[in-house]
């Protein structure tokens, strides 16, 4: 596989790294609906972003969601010392736990992402898989929905200049790229 595929003339990039380390405005926290910090993507944000995070996110708690974020939602927050501006905190489903409304859930994260994103007029973001790890969910599976709601987005808003999907492992990359919906 090369290291980067584009699709969508370009908008649309597929890279091997880290979340953390990416240079677009914001990057998109696969969180709990707790917000305050977990293992996987949300560890890695937490520790390299520095407290700041968690601060706005205990007072996201506090005020809009003292029962936590719920599934498929999305919270905005500065992004600390990362090099990306914002964090878009969202809550991937656990899969097997949300029995037939998963895909919808999955589907919804990415929607609400981008579109807090675009609130808030910013034109690069980044994702990671959201669900496939801890929460398990299938990773061809998470791939079409993926790619077939960010295209839905990206065709009917012009503005998004990049989406970048991030991928830890070069097989995870290999995968999304052989079950993805974009063409
Ligand atoms: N950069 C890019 N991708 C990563 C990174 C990273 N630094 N670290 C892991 N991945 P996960 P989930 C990949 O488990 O499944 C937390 O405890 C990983 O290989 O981070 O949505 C939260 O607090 C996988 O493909 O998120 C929740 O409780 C993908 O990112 C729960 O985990 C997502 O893995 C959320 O689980």
């Amino acid at each position: 596989m090369k290291n980067n595929e584009s699709f969508l003339d370009g908008r649309v990039q597929i890279v091997v790294g880290d979340i953390t380390q990416q240079d677009v405005t914001a990057i998109v926290n696969a969180a709990n609906s707790s917000l305050l910090g977990g293992a996987g993507v949300d560890g890695a944000i937490h520790r390299n972003g520095g407290p700041q995070i968690l601060k706005e996110c205990q007072e996201i708690r506090e005020t809009l969601y003292p029962d936590g974020l719920p599934t498929g939602e999305a919270v905005l927050t500065t992004g600390g010392n990362l090099p990306a501006k914002y964090v878009i905190h969202t809550v991937g489903p656990i899969y097997g736990h949300d029995l037939e409304r998963e895909s919808e859930l999955l589907a919804s994260c990415y929607r609400n992402s981008l579109l807090l994103a675009y609130q808030h007029h910013i034109s690069s973001i980044a994702f990671p898989s959201i669900s496939t790890g801890i929460y398990g969910y299938p990773k061809p599976e998470a791939a079409k929905i993926a790619s077939t709601t960010i295209k839905q987005f990206l065709t009917t808003d012009q503005r998004f200049e990049e989406v970048r999907l991030v991928f830890f492992q070069q097989k995870d990359a290999s995968t999304f790229l052989d079950y993805q919906e974009f063409e």
